[in-house]
């Protein structure tokens, strides 16, 4: 399968990109308040380039539970000084832009962005559009409500099923828009609007929303629900080991895209998941 994003065309046929996660934010739950600084951030992207990540996520809003959204502006200004940086100093390294603004991705890829990732998947009306005329990649994530009121809502029937038949709905509408089917990568949202039982059965169900036909990202990494499952107590960085564990689960059940924060040992975890997942083929 191909995923596009401008003048990029990843081959996942038989491949997992590591996608690593810079926030340039005060409050993410992990990583927030490391890399507000400029440079902080851009010394963050070469380090996790160096470490082999095959794509950069860049956040200027954090969307943990219970997070209020922050204003293009102020996303724009934490954002705007690393990716003109980034464009200078790596311009072939691809940038992910997490955003749900479009005003945000527009100036995000003017400046070089090659993919949008939208938590909301197309909340803002006229994301699709600035998606569309750039050819960028898109991420479509799953999540009910906002990251304000979504841990609210986290009772389904068949969360899988439900999860399947938005992404679903949202990949047509992005077609429907412009978007070239060949851009979009789809997301089941671990952790957002979902209990902790929710987000393992969709990590182990990972072939239900693969069948759809577009690549699958998953986002396990350092996320609360591990600790429930591990009975890690500590700060985000204890849950490395289980976010690992995560990251080789969700490669053998067939995910394409794994955004995490800790690039180096998710390559060794995945290229061990990749090897099985051949061994059982052949
Ligand atoms: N998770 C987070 C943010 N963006 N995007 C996609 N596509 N999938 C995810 O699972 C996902 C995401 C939350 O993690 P993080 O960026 O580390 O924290 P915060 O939202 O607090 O900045």
């Amino acid at each position: 399968m191909i995923w596009k994003a401008r003048d990029a065309a990843f081959d996942l046929t038989d491949r997992v990109l590591v996608m690593g996660i810079v926030n340039v934010t005060p409050d993410s739950f992990s990583d927030g308040g490391r890399y507000l600084d400029p440079g902080a951030a851009v010394a963050r992207c070469h380090e996790l380039l160096a470490e082999g990540a095959d794509l950069l996520d860049l956040g200027g809003e954090s969307t943990r539970p219970g997070s209020e959204a922050v204003p293009p502006a102020e996303q724009w200004r934490r954002l705007e000084p690393v990716l003109t940086r980034l464009a200078r100093e790596r311009p072939q390294a691809a940038i992910s832009i997490d955003t749900r603004s479009a005003e945000v991705a527009e100036r995000a890829l003017a400046a070089g962005a090659r993919v949008v990732n939208d938590v909301s998947a197309l909340a803002d009306p006229a994301m699709a559009g600035v998606v569309a005329r750039a050819g960028a990649g898109l991420v479509l994530m799953h999540m009910r409500g906002t990251p304000e009121t979504m841990q609210r809502e986290t009772a389904y029937g068949d969360v899988t099923a439900e999860v399947a038949g938005y992404l679903r709905s949202r990949l047509s509408a992005a077609e429907s828009a412009g978007v070239a089917r060949d851009c979009v990568a789809l997301d089941p949202g671990i952790g957002f609007a979902k209990s902790a039982q929710g987000s393992l059965e969709l990590l182990a169900r990972i072939p239900e929303l693969a069948a759809i036909g577009r690549p699958v990202l998953v986002g396990a990494s350092r996320k609360s629900f591990l600790a429930r499952l591990t009975g890690d107590e500590g700060p985000p960085e204890e849950r490395v080991p289980a976010s690992l564990a995560a990251a080789a689960l969700a490669t053998w059940q067939g995910a394409h895209i794994l955004r995490v924060h800790d690039v180096a040992p998710t390559i060794r975890a995945m290229k061990l998941a990749i090897a099985a997942r051949r061994a059982r083929r052949e």
